[in-house]
Order: structure tokens, then sequence, then C-alpha cells
């Protein structure tokens, strides 16, 4: 059985050779199991002191045979990660010298960590809350610098602190409803005052309302920016991708339905991580591979964030009536014409200003690279809508916290419409609202909760 108690060990780096691999233990036992595999004649571990490094050997226990030469750093708790005593031994960096040690530690009492346990322990011993815990995953696994600097202000409290503010000012409109309730004598707090507790519901709504406004964006630096390149075969998209890629991924050629398949590279434009997609030519497909391809085709451009419409300039393919039709629906539309080198066609251009009137529209040369800073301008415009309003500190990015969010609102909103019913009804609304938003930080958790949460993570964080 796994207790909370024991001493669990597990190895933090990645699986793979290194210059250094990192074993790391957290509990109560972890200094007398370290004693069992440590051998050095001038730091035995019961004059380590905490927070220092020392070196020495980890031993084969049934031998005394040497496994590795270490650095130890040791650091009690509370004041560690975890809040317990941590030990963690930088060893060399090779895949069977660090599970050697781990085994030691593990022969010698330890128990192997599951994935977040080491951060689940800091969570119950109040080291961080779930909202900075969540963040510690978000930063390992933020692409660009956006999304780090959004989970670092995660990780440093930005968003604890909104959200305890939220359940600060929920407990003090259920502390009026309940006073009402509990002394309904009393004749000064007998009648509460209905439109200073609407008026404070009110305000909490439009205040969890901003918040959810940056979950858009959240989830955009978070995953990063969909942007697909569609239009007729022959256009140049593919050209157009390794313009903005910077080298050749795609296959660039004169034959039409060379791009059969959808092609994806990420690149980082104003520290957001753009995912830019290359996608087959719409046109009536010539067999069925290309068919398959094209359905691709448009099943990406429904789902962009930003949608990139290449036309030929020189030679031009018109679209098709019902993909133009689509694209004239889609939120984010740069309109590109393309081959401005061999010089664009007034016709054309007269042509794609009446379809796409309104739009913006590029004369751009993938080729030769004019007019692809005006591109790189225009995707930035189009990224900057979606940022406007969003607060650098609280930017929700997780889908966990909009879900709990949302119900808060909705919880809000039910609590509002019965103050008028009775107060019992609204207070239990709002209980429920201080339930959702506390699920938020930790501040309400049950056991499913955290498994969800530190499930996610890896052994040995
Ligand atoms: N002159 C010129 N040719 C281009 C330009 N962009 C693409 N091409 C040519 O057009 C043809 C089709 O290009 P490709 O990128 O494969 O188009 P796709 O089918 O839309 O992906 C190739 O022969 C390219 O060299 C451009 O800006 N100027
Ligand atoms: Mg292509």
């Amino acid at each position: 059985m796994r207790s909370e108690r024991d001493t669990i060990a597990a190895i933090a780096t990645p699986l793979g050779k290194g210059a250094i691999g990192v074993v790391r233990m957290s509990g109560g036992g972890s200094r007398d199991i370290l004693k069992k595999v440590w051998k050095s004649s001038r730091h035995p571990v019961d004059k380590f002191k905490t927070h220092r490094i020392y070196l020495g050997n980890i031993i084969e226990q049934s031998t005394g045979r040497h496994i590795d030469e270490v650095l130890v750093l040791f650091m009690a708790g509370p004041n560690s990660y975890t809040g317990e005593d941590v030990i963690e031994i930088s060893c060399h960096g090779g895949i069977y010298v660090t599970r050697r040690i781990l085994e030691e530690l593990l022969l010698a009492g330890a128990r192997c960590a599951e994935p977040g346990e080491f951060t689940k322990r800091a969570f119950l011993n109040g080291k961080l809350d779930l909202v900075e815990a969540e963040a510690v995953v978000a930063i390992i696994e933020s692409e660009g610098e956006r999304a780090l600097r959004a989970a670092m202000e995660q990780l440093k409290g930005g968003l604890s602190k909104e959200i305890d503010g939220l359940i600060d000012r929920t407990k003090e409109v259920l502390a009026i409803l309940e006073a009402s309730i509990d002394f309904p004598e009393e004749e000064d707090i007998r009648f509460i005052d209905e439109a200073d507790v609407a008026g404070r519901i009110d305000r909490l709504i439009g205040e969890i309302e901003l918040l959810l406004d940056t979950a858009r964006f959240g989830r955009l630096i978070k995953d990063g920016v969909k942007t697909v390149i569609v239009g007729p075969p022959n256009a140049g998209k593919s050209s157009l991708l390794n313009r903005l890629l910077g080298f050749e991924r795609a296959i660039v050629h004169h034959t039409p339905g060379t791009t059969r398949d959808t092609i994806e590279e990420r690149m980082e434009v104003d520290g957001i991580t753009i995912r830019l997609i290359d996608t087959a030519g719409i046109r009536e497909a010539m067999n069925e591979v290309e068919e398959i391809g094209i359905s691709r085709s448009r099943e990406e451009a429904s789902s962009a964030e930003i949608v990139i419409v290449v036309l030929d300039g020189h030679s031009y393919i018109p679209l098709e009536e019902e993909f133009l039709k689509g694209l004239c629906k889609v939120g984010s539309l740069i309109v590109v014409i393309n081959k401005s080198d061999l010089g664009i066609k007034e016709e054309v251009r007269r042509e794609v200003g009446r379809l796409f009137s309104g739009r913006k529209i590029l004369e751009v040369s993938a080729i030769k690279g004019d007019g692809i800073d005006d591109l790189f301008g225009a995707i930035k415009d189009e990224i900057r809508r979606d940022m406007d309003g969003a607060s650098e500190v609280a930017v929700i990015t997780s889908e966990r916290h909009k879900n709990l969010l949302t119900e808060a609102v909705a919880a809000l909103k039910e609590g509002r419409k019965s103050l008028s019913e009775g107060i019992e009804f609204a207070a239990e609304h709002v209980r429920r609202v201080l339930h959702h938003i506390g699920e938020i930080t930790g501040a309400v958790y049950n056991e499913q909760v955290l498994d969800e949460i530190f499930g996610r993570f890896c052994i040995g964080k």
C-alpha cells in the first residue's frame, strides 16, 4: 500500500545519456536510506547540513562496490520543494547508472515515486496550491516565450491571487446570506439588502467573465496558433511555408497536386508558437489519394485560428465555389497573391479584391521573399487581436480552470435568480460557487481531482 509517509525515490532527469543524471528522494527516511548506500570518509550523512552539497560514492549494498561518484544535495524539510527531507543525487548521466542508483535506494527502503508524487506532496504540505502545481507542468511543456511567461506567472501565484480574491468575495456574499438564515429573529439583520447582494453577485460574475475572456488567448499561447495555408494547386503554398519557416520543409514542384498530405511545422512569432500547416491544393481530385488530401485541407481550414489563402497572381486559378464561401466566413483570414516577381496581373488584383473585399490582401513572392515581412506583420496583427484585454498576470490556460470558472458563473447566476425565492436557495447556490472556485486552487479537493492532476506529471516531478 502506498502511503503519504513513505520515502519516495525516482530518476528526475530524462531517460537517456547526458552529462548528469539526477535521482531524487523525498520523505522522513531519506537520510537513513542514503546512509545505507553512501560512502564518504569526509562527509558522513549524520553531519549533513541543510542546503549543502557533498561529494561521495554510491555503493552496492550487497558487495560494497562503488556504483558511481556523485554529488548529493540535502534539503531538510520543511524548507524543500516537497516540504519533507529531500535528497538529490547528481550522478553521471547514463541510463544504466541512474537506474542502478535508484535500485539501491529502493533496496535500502525507498518506494518508487508515482508520477507527480513529489509535487503532490508539496501541495499536501502547503508548499503550493493546485494552480501553482499545474504551472509546474505548464513550464515543462511550454514551447514558446509567452506560454512560459504565463506559466511562470502562474507559478509565482499571479492567478492564485485572483482566485483567492474571488473566494474571499464569494465568502462575503455567503456570510451575508447565512447571517440572515441563522438569526432570522434579529431585527437589524433579518432583512438582507437584496440589491446589495445582487450587486455583489453581479460584480463577481463580471470578474470571472473577464478571467474567462483570457481563456482563448491562453489556449493559443499554450497549444500554438493553428495557421493553415490553403489555395488552388500550384499557387505556391508549399513555397510560402518554406519561406515563412526559413528552410525547405515542403516539396515544391511545378506539377500540380504535389502536396498530398498536410505538413505541419512550428515557428515562433512574437513569442507565440505558430503551428503552420501546408495543405493539398483544392481542386477536382485526379485520384483517390489526392481526394483524401483535399478533404483533409478542408478540415484543417475549418478548425484553424488563422487561414492564409494563397492565389497565383500570374497564372490565376480560381478557388472552388464551395470552398470560397467557407473561407469568407473565417474570422482571421489573410489573402496572399503570390508570384509578384512574375508581375501580378491587374485583372487578378481586381478579382481578388472583389472576392475578398474588406480583408487583408498582400502581394508577395514566396520565391524571392518580397512582401514576406508584411505577411509576418499580418500574422502578428491577427494574434494581437486575441491578446487584447489579456492581462500579463492572470491568463487562463487550463481547461480545468476554465470549466470550473464556467460552472461558477452558472451557479452565481442561479443564486442571483433565486434571491427572490428564498435566502436558503440562494445560499445553496453560492456554496456551490465556493466549491467550484475552491477546486481551482485546491482550497477544496478530493483524491480523484488530485489523481487526475498529478497523474499528468512525469515521474520524478
Ligand atoms: N516565380 C515564382 N514561382 C513560384 C513562386 N512560388 C511558387 N512558385 C513556383 O510555383 C510552383 C508551385 O509551387 P508550390 O510551392 O509547389 O505550390 P503549391 O502547389 O501551392 O504548394 C513551383 O514551380 C514553384 O517554384 C513565386 O513566388 N514566384
Ligand atoms: Mg504544395
